[in-house]
């Protein structure tokens, strides 16, 4: 009848959800059919993930949302489970806030050497990325164990099919895949003491993976196809952009701040400035830097028990601009913790005042986050030669009316905020063109929701000399 209805399952840091999107004539409905919490648990001294309870989630929000042709999975990037010959997962998946990589990129680099790391991979030094993470695992038996390694949507897509694979835009993500080559690096595997017949063959955004076993009983017998299963891969795909000149805000745990480009930049330049080169859907690539993104806010409202986001973001739209900027980027911010007792140490030591309330420290966070933005859209056109007209904000801070608008000033942009749910769009979007309900590239497909999505647009109200003053307080 013309109608598909298909499912995307959307891990993110913060919650898990499962959407499901109705195509009908060219046009994209989505609804929310489940959402789940993603706590992190500490056991044995480590922070893992609760991965069987986000695939109960998984499970639960696919019976919710009915029969569906097919199922798209993406989540966080660079962690992993490790299966045993028998395809048993060995332990829990650790948590890429875990303290075990401290030191760890450093003595690597070292070892490989950044800049045959960088020009292999094209990868930003995160302290987390899965080398980094594996090699803090050498010589554990659970890692002599293991027979395969899965990143969490392909761990995902093993239990719903039984079929094993790493799907592209993820892989990218454990700077032990090449970028140019498009295929994983061996040789860097080698030489940083991992073994490479852990990774699975590699699959590409819109293969089919396989049917979903039969034990489940899930509704409607769907396939599951591969999508950009990297969650920010397919916040791209879900930004609702009309041409080429345009940076995007994947904007929620992180802010993914950049640019969609055809080619990856090697340079030197760009590799002092820690821009990544991920790969994108449709050969495209992610150019863009981690900002440390709404974490700050998230660790800052758990440590004060605090539940009204909404309201504390009015009280601090009307604190004073710029009282107190910290740098968002500072790896104090990264483990979890008390944000608000750090960031009042981070003013401490720039000599900027510390924040006395919490809506002053919201104030900061936003102000700071701001101009981190600003620094890395303007270092990505700088870096890559692109320039850019307008700035998309997709994702959860795309409802933070505040971090938008500031977000618009600090860059000199017009900002279009949403959708929030980009990161299931760009899922859906992709399974419904690989079957053959949607056609042509990304920006036809972004035409789709062009036509329904509600964007909300912010001009930018100048103070360029202010937010200059305020960047370079923010050092960095
Ligand atoms: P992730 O995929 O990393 O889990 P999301 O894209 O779901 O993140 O975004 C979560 C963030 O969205 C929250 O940390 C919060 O800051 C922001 N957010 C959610 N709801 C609101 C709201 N009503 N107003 C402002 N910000 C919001
Ligand atoms: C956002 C994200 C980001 C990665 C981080 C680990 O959810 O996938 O792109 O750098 O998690």
């Amino acid at each position: 009848n013309g109608v598909a209805h298909l499912a995307a399952v959307d891990l993110g840091a913060s919650s898990g959800r499962v959407m499901l999107g109705r195509v009908e004539a060219g046009r994209l409905t989505l609804t929310e059919a489940h959402r789940f919490p993603n706590e992190p648990v500490r056991a044995g001294g480590r922070l893992h993930w609760d991965v069987l309870g986000l695939w109960r989630g998984v499970l639960d929000g696919l019976r919710a949302a009915g029969p569906v042709t097919s199922i798209g999975i993406d989540s966080w990037a660079v962690d992993y489970g490790l299966l045993d010959a028998s395809g048993a997962l060995l332990g829990n998946p650790v948590h890429y806030r875990d303290a075990r990589t401290d030191g760890v990129a450093e003595r690597v680099a070292k070892q490989l050497g950044e800049e045959r790391l960088y020009t292999t991979t094209g990868l930003q030094q995160l302290p987390f990325n899965t080398v980094y993470q594996l090699v803090a695992a050498v010589g554990t038996p659970q890692l002599d164990a293991a027979d395969r390694l899965l990143l969490i949507p392909d761990l995902i897509a093993y239990w719903l099919t039984g079929e094993l694979g790493a799907e592209i835009t993820n892989a990218s993500t454990t700077q032990l895949y090449d970028v140019r080559r498009r295929a994983w690096a061996v040789d860097l595997m080698t030489d940083a003491g991992i073994r490479s017949d852990l990774f699975p063959p590699l699959r590409e955004p819109g293969s089919r993976i396989g049917p979903v076993l039969a034990d489940l009983a899930l509704p409607g017998e769907p396939d599951v196809v591969a999508v950009g299963s990297h969650d920010t891969a397919s916040a791209v795909v879900g930004v609702p952009a009309a041409g080429e000149n345009f940076a995007y805000i994947s904007c929620g745990t992180w802010s993914l701040v950049g640019l969609e480009l055809d080619a990856p930049v090697l340079t030197e330049a760009s590799r002092r400035a820690n821009f990544t080169n991920e790969s994108g859907v449709d050969g495209t690539i992610r150019y863009l830097r981690n900002v440390m993104g709404l974490w700050l806010l998230q660790e800052s409202l758990r440590t004060w028990g605090a539940t009204d986001l909404p309201d504390l973001l009015l009280r601090a739209a009307r604190e004073p601009a710029f009282r107190s900027v910290v740098d968002p980027d500072d790896p104090a911010f990264l483990p979890p913790g008390d944000m608000p007792a750090r960031i009042a140490d981070a003013c401490r030591r720039a000599g900027e005042p510390v924040p006395a309330s919490p809506a002053a420290t919201v104030r900061c966070i936003v102000d700071s986050l701001a101009l981190a933005h600003r620094r890395a859209v303007r270092q990505a056109q700088q870096l890559s030669g692109r320039h850019v007209d307008v700035l998309h904000v997709v994702g959860g801070g795309a409802r933070n009316e505040l971090l938008c608008q500031l977000t618009a000033d600090a860059c000199g942009l017009p900002v279009l905020a949403g959708p929030v749910e980009a990161t299931a769009f760009g899922n859906i979007l992709v399974q419904a063109r690989a079957a053959g309900i949607l056609d042509g590239d990304l920006t036809a497909l972004r035409a789709v929701l062009r036509q329904t999505q509600h964007i909300v647009r912010y001009e930018p109200r100048g103070h360029e000399a202010a937010w200059r003053a305020a960047e370079d307080r923010m050092g960095g």
